[in-house]
């Protein structure tokens, strides 16, 4: 077997965003383009003697990347990569493997809850030793070397047999081919109460699991359907399809309509939940009870003692900016640390590393804790049923009994998809030059307290980011935030998060909608969403 050195010239545009770098799968799979990127991470985080991690999300152009990474991973002189089998890892499967086997970091294939397919999007992100995703200085030394690479490396050798369990040798190199599952479910063994859950089970308590045809239906139907005893069937869409079925894998009320219509109709079952295309989001309803991101957050943390993992308490919550501060309350009442960080996990990490965090979340169906070091579809859905299993109420009970005690934090997300990416980037300009103007100006009757374009202090090592997110907050409370997607694939996505609270005890049944409508207007108004995009209405609300 030889080792090719292929000469290459810069591919223009390989900047990875919130979460790696994503593209359409046409981009990934043009001459050079999936080698260029890989050989700038090798050549920044060193490949000679390490051992990796690599899996994905089974998307379309899974299988045949992997094989391109491990033939490069081979000619870069690591010295073993550890597979899921048939090149099958859920994101945070991937962390806790890299984490277990003191790996030197991973390579995950995936575009998360973007959809999958020949025409759709793929992607690679590389998570450092402590099982997460590379911080912005890692990452922006690898988009830097994208601008300057003229070769990479590549063995000539025939394709790593990945369908079946054990070791082979590809050139001087290991290839470990593990079980994407196995390990994953024994640590959620160790976190969660599992008898307790499995009575709940047995006596009855029915649940619906949509894996959405992506990466969680092998993890979900071992864990949800073998090992807890929940009916067979439980867990549907349960086969990892390389188009997701056609399905758009993001876990939101929208896109997981099938399961909403059952959780909202008369013959409901006691607990649903949905997870994304590679597994790291989570969607939780109750019967007749939809749990908004930012709520969940809450409440979990606010429960998480109840099981075993947890028992001794948390050191802190952490969410992104524009999460509600739901869990800020949470952390009062409980005299624990609370922290704000951009959006994108990367930014927990450090805050885990430390131990400052024990919680994380997002409200883009994002929760997790320091397990591993990436959000967790299936722990999020297990916290769940564990607190379930102990409090042996309903979703809707635990819910209100949340708010009467903390108060809502009124939330929702709107999403402007596609807009021509000078339009958006004009409208955002426009608003930033007019921050400094805003504080004191009344508008909808509620009165501007401060605005300004978040920026981050990393507690742990002083990094600092800057551009996180317009944010405009009002002296009630209120607040609403515009920033851009970085994981979108097509034009620009605007995102507008809005937040009102209400104290209680009156008004904490409101459709979120209807309590945020002055909100709502407040920011079409200031930000001139309409008159910059042609948009009044949001593709997506969440
Ligand atoms: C989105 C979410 C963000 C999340 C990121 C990756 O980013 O808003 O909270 O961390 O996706 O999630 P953006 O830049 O498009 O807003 V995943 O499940 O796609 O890895
Ligand atoms: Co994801």
């Amino acid at each position: 077997m030889t080792i090719h050195t292929v000469a290459t010239a810069p591919i223009a545009g390989q900047k990875p965003g919130t979460s790696g770098l994503r593209k359409k799968t046409p981009v990934f799979m043009g001459r050079h383009y999936l080698e260029n990127f890989v050989q700038s991470i090798f050549d920044v985080v060193g490949a000679d003697g390490k051992t990796f991690v690599l899996g994905g999300d089974g998307r379309y152009f899974n299988d045949r990347a992997a094989q391109v990474i491990l033939r490069m991973a081979a000619a870069n002189g690591a010295a073993r990569v550890i597979v899921g089998q048939g090149a099958i890892l859920s994101t945070p499967a991937a962390s806790h493997l890299i984490r277990l086997n003191k790996t030197d970091g991973g390579i995950i294939m995936s575009a998360s809850h973007n959809p999958g397919g020949p025409e759709e999007d793929f992607g690679v992100k590389f998570n450092m030793p402590n099982g997460g995703p590379a911080p912005e200085a890692v990452t922006e030394a690898m988009f830097q070397r994208t601008t300057t690479l003229t070769e990479y490396r590549i063995l000539d050798a025939q394709d790593v047999d990945l369908s079946v369990v054990g070791r082979v040798h590809l050139g001087g190199m290991v290839v470990d081919v593990v079980d994407p599952v196995a390990d994953y479910a024994a640590l959620m063994e160790t976190l969660f109460d599992f008898p307790a859950i499995r009575a709940m089970f047995a006596g009855g308590f029915r649940m619906r699991m949509d894996s959405m045809c992506a990466v969680t239906g092998p993890y979900a139907v071992e864990i949800l359907e073998n090992r807890l005893g929940a009916a067979k069937g439980t867990v549907t869409h349960a086969t990892p399809l390389p188009d997701f079925g056609g399905m758009h894998p993001d876990p939101n009320p929208t896109w997981a309509h099938e399961l909403m219509a059952e959780m909202m109709g008369p013959d409901a079952p006691d607990f649903g939940a949905a997870s994304d295309g590679d597994g790291d989001r989570n969607m939780v309803v109750g019967r007749g009870a939809y749990v908004s991101p930012s709520d969940s957050l809450a409440v979990l943390a606010a429960n998480a003692h109840l099981a075993p993992g947890y028992a001794r308490g948390l050191a802190g919550v952490a969410r992104s900016m524009p999460t509600s501060a739901a869990a800020d309350r949470v952390a009062d009442a409980l005299g624990i640390g609370k922290y704000e960080t951009p959006t994108g996990w990367k930014f927990f990490g450090n805050l885990l590393d430390a131990g400052r965090a024990t919680l994380c979340g997002e409200e883009s169906f994002g929760t997790g804790s320091d397990h591993v070091r990436e959000k967790d579809g299936l722990w999020a859905i297990l916290l769940w049923l564990n607190i379930l299993a102990v409090r042996k109420e309903s979703v809707a009970a635990i819910l209100r009994q949340h708010w009467a005690r903390f108060g809502r934090n009124y939330y929702s997300r709107h999403d402007f998809e596609a807009i021509e990416t000078a339009k958006a980037d004009a409208m955002m300009t426009a608003l930033r030059e007019a921050l400094p103007s805003l504080p004191g100006q009344v508008v909808e009757g509620m009165t501007i307290a401060a605005a300004d374009d978040f920026a981050y202090t990393d507690p742990v090592d002083g990094s600092v980011s800057l551009k996180q997110g317009v944010r405009v907050m009002f002296t009630d409370s209120s607040r609403f935030v515009l920033r851009l997607s970085g994981t979108g694939t097509e034009g620009a996505t605007l995102r507008v998060y809005l937040e009102r609270y209400a104290a209680g005890p009156e008004g904490l049944d409101l459709d979120p909608q209807e309590a945020l409508a002055p909100v709502i207007r407040a920011a079409h108004g200031l930000a001139r969403i309409t008159a910059f995009t042609g948009r009044v209405t949001p593709d997506v609300v969440t």
